[in-house]
């Protein structure tokens, strides 16, 4: 019985430790912009087609700081990375007026996940040598204009998902895509609407999940357990 109770208490760590979106080991970026600076980013348009203003740095409640565009214009940066891998996991806590965006860039291409209050939706879609625009959600928000967390994920198979607010908003496997699985950069884009309108990312988190041996340890934890009631 302890033995029994002990598997138990493995797989119940294991499946706990699977499904927190806490910190995880393999993150790629990360960035709460709390340091009052986005250092390792660059005032940059992936695409090469515009020549972005630069964001700025405003404090903002429950979050330190944030980037933001205010006024009119349109703010991008960009940060390099180099990932290859079809699941992957993007997460950002983001205020939209008009539009906030964080793309993942395969060179000018990029999957794009918007945080699209002018339209009170959440927006992802795939653009390729800048024209293509292939739609894979568009999604009604609550409140499109207050803060939120989106997390988008692709899973091992291609499929995508959103989780917003930690559950409160959740649509699994909206799409499968897996057109672009290696990737150079993450970027923003901050559209606000004008005046003292700001769109603005307070922290983003991009990371691979967590390899398989823990789902398979967790398996393999079930099947010990399985094999002592037998
Ligand atoms: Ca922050």
């Amino acid at each position: 019985m302890k033995a029994k109770w002990f598997v138990l208490f493995i797989v119940s760590v294991l499946a706990v430790s699977q499904a927190s979106a806490g910190p995880l080991p393999n993150v790629v970026l990360y960035d709460n912009f709390d340091d009052g600076n986005y250092d390792g980013w660059s005032v940059t348009d992936p695409r090469g087609i515009s020549t972005p203003a630069a964001p700025t740095i405003v404090p903002v409640s429950g979050g330190g700081y944030a980037v933001a565009a205010n006024g009119f214009g349109e703010a991008m940066i960009f940060h390099p990375i180099s990932v290859s891998s079809t699941p992957f996991r993007v997460e950002m806590r983001a205020r939209s007026t008009r539009v906030t965006e964080v793309w993942m860039c395969h060179g000018a291409d990029f999957y794009q996940m918007m945080d699209y209050g002018e339209n009170h939706v959440v927006r992802v879609a795939k653009q390729i040598e800048g024209v293509g625009d292939t739609a894979f959600l568009w999604q009604t928000i609550a409140n499109p204009h207050d803060w939120h967390t989106f997390q988008f994920s692709r899973d091992v198979q291609g499929w995508w998902s959103l989780n917003m607010d930690d559950g409160a908003l959740v649509v699994d496997d909206f799409a499968q895509d897996t057109e672009f699985t290696s990737f150079d950069g993450v970027a923003f884009m901050l559209r606000p609407f004008g005046g003292n309108e700001t769109s603005a990312i307070d922290w983003v988190r991009v990371s691979i999940p967590e390899p398989a041996t823990l789902s398979l340890l967790a398996v393999g934890g079930l099947a010990i357990l399985r094999k002592r009631r037998d």
